[in-house]
């Protein structure tokens, strides 16, 4: 996979805001943030480009995304008041860097919609 500035974060060549980080995932606020909370949780090994290139073997590091995004909203105290959780793929999904990533916003009532 094509290295990006996902992986020059994990390898703290370039400076992020980390709020979490366990053995398979990193978290750190979005540099543009669209609600009160925004973080992105990225796979820190075997990383895929986007959704598409998910399998059975290696569909498990989305698991382990959402695993790590609703633990933090837990121990920040704003899982019980909600937050969304979204993952963009490719050019009509908005996505921007290709290495597959987890958005979580919060920190106010999201209208809905997806436009
Ligand atoms: P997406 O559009 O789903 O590919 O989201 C990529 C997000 O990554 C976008 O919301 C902005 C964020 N982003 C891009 N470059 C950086 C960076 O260098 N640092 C941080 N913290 N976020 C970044």
């Amino acid at each position: 996979m094509t290295d990006t500035i996902f992986d020059k974060i994990i390898r703290r060549e370039i400076p992020a805001d980390v709020v979490y980080e366990d053995d398979d995932v990193l978290a750190f606020k979005d540099i543009a943030p669209q609600a009160p909370i925004h973080v992105l949780f990225i796979p820190k090994h075997g990383a895929v480009p986007t959704l598409n290139d998910l399998t059975p073997q290696n569909a498990g590091m989305v698991a382990r995304l959402f695993l790590a995004a609703s633990s933090w909203a837990r121990a920040q105290g704003f899982a019980d008041d909600g937050y969304r959780c979204v993952i963009n793929c490719n050019a009509h999904g908005g996505q921007t860097v290709f290495h597959l990533h987890l958005h979580l916003l919060a920190g106010k009532p999201l209208k809905s919609g997806f436009a």
